[in-house]
C-alpha cells in the first residue's frame, strides 16, 4: 500500500483541476448522502423527447437528478446518432447544460463489436484479442478511441474549460452478455483492454476523465476483483444490480446489493477509491414502494457516492426505471426525494471546487 497516495487523488497525474475536485468531493459527499443519479434522464422520458430542461425525475419530485447518465454506443462508427437514436451534438450540449447547473455526468458505451454486430453479439470469443495491439482490429479501435477522445475534448464549459466526465467503458465484465464478457475474452486480455484505452485516451490529452469499473451483481470481494485492471487504472468502483422478478427477487436485491457495496466500500477505504451503485432499477417499476421499501434498504447507511436508475425510453418497447407523473411509483418517490440522506441536485455542494 506503500505507493498509494494518502488521500483520493485521479489515476491521472495530469487529471484537470475541476477532475481532480469532482473526484475528492465525491469521496467526501459520501459523509453527507447518496446522490440520485438516472440514465438519459435529460434527454428523453415517457411521452416526450429532448424538451429543454424537462426531466421525468423532476417532473415527478420537483428536483433534478443530482447525476446524469450517457450512452456514447455507435460513437465509435463515426455515426451522428447513438444506438438509442440520439444525436452526439445534443448530448454534448445537454452535457454542457448539466455541468453549468452544477451536476455531475456519467457516460457508458455499448460499442458495436468490433467483429460485427451489436456489444451483446457474443459468438466469438476472439473480439477482444482482435483490437489488442497485435490484433487484426487493432487499427480500428484506435480509430474508435480517436473518436472517443474527440468528443470528450469537445467536452468544454463557457470559457472552454474541460469538463469532467466520470466514464465507465466495458461495463458488467464479469457477466456473459457482452464482447468483452467472462465468456468472451480471458481476465488478461480484459485487463490489457482497459489498460490500453486509459493510456491511449491520456496520451490523446484526455484529461477530464475518472474511471468506473463497474462489475455485476458478484458473490465475493474475491469475484469482484477478477478481472480488476489495478488501482493505478481505475477511480471509482461501481457494482450493476437490478431487481427482477427470478433470482434478484427483493429479498436477494436487498442483500446482494448490500453485500456487494460493504466489500466495495470498505475495499474503496483502502485503496483510496471511491463506491457506488452504478447501475439499478426494477423494470417498470411494478411495485408501488419500491423506493423506499427495496432501493432504500439496500444502499441505507452505505457510503456510497451515488446510486443511478436506468433510462425511461421513449421509444420502443415499454421500458422504464424511473417514475413520471402518474405512474404507480411516483407517489412513493417523492418519500424518498425527502429523505435528507438522498441527495438531489439542488442539495449538490460545488462539485467542481
Ligand atoms: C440497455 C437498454 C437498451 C439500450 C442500452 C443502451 O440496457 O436500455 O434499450 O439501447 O441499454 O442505452
Amino acid at each position: 500500500m506503500g505507493q498509494l497516495p494518502a488521500h483520493a487523488t485521479p489515476i491521472d497525474s495530469n487529471a484537470t483541476k475541476a477532475t481532480q475536485a469532482l473526484y475528492a468531493n465525491l469521496k467526501k459527499i459520501t459523509q453527507n448522502g447518496i446522490m440520485f443519479g438516472h440514465q438519459d434522464d435529460a434527454l428523453y422520458g415517457i411521452g416526450w423527447k429532448y424538451d429543454w430542461n424537462r426531466s421525468d425525475i423532476k417532473s415527478v419530485c420537483g428536483d433534478y437528478p443530482a447525476v446524469f447518465g450517457w450512452e456514447l454506443g455507435h460513437l465509435e462508427l463515426g455515426h451522428s446518432n447513438s444506438l438509442d437514436s440520439v444525436n452526439f451534438d445534443t448530448i454534448r450540449s445537454r452535457i454542457r447544460e448539466v455541468y453549468r447547473r452544477g451536476a455531475v455526468n456519467t457516460i457508458s458505451c455499448h460499442f458495436n463489436n468490433p467483429l460485427g454486430g451489436t456489444a451483446w453479439d457474443c459468438k466469438t470469443t476472439s473480439a477482444v484479442a482482435s483490437i489488442l495491439p497485435s490484433g487484426k482490429n487493432h487499427a480500428m479501435y484506435n480509430q474508435w478511441l480517436n473518436r472517443l477522445a474527440h468528443f470528450f475534448l469537445s467536452l468544454r464549459d463557457d470559457h472552454g474549460k474541460l469538463i469532467p466526465i466520470m466514464f465507465r467503458p466495458f461495463h458488467e465484465m464479469t457477466g456473459g452478455w457482452f464482447w468483452w464478457g467472462n465468456q468472451q475474452c480471458t481476465t488478461k486480455e480484459y485487463i490489457a483492454l482497459w489498460r490500453y484505452t486509459v493510456n491511449y485516451l491520456e496520451n490523446k490529452g484526455v484529461h477530464n476523465l475518472l474511471y468506473i469499473y463497474s462489475p455485476t451483481n458478484v458473490p465475493t470481494s474475491q469475484a469482484y476483483f477478477e478481472r480488476y485492471p489495478g488501482d493505478k487504472y481505475v477511480d471509482i468502483l461501481g457494482v450493476d444490480i437490478y431487481q427482477d422478478k427470478g433470482q434478484n427477487g427483493p429479498e436477494n436485491f436487498i442483500s446482494d446489493t448490500r453485500r456487494d457495496l460493504t466489500f466495495m466500500v470498505q475495499a474503496a477505504n483502502i485503496r483510496h477509491k471511491v463506491a457506488i451503485l452504478s447501475e439499478t432499477g426494477l423494470y417498470n417499476v411494478y411495485i408501488n414502494d419500491w423506493w423506499t421499501n427495496e432501493l432504500w434498504k439496500a444502499i441505507e447507511n452505505i457510503p456510497i457516492a451515488y446510486v443511478l436508475v436506468w433510462r425511461n425510453a421513449c421509444a420502443g418497447p415499454t421500458q422504464f426505471f424511473a417514475p413520471y407523473p402518474g405512474q404507480g411509483s411516483a407517489q412513493d418517490f417523492q418519500t424518498l426525494k425527502k429523505n435528507p440522506k438522498m441527495i438531489f441536485e439542488s442539495h449538490l455542494p460545488n462539485m467542481y471546487r
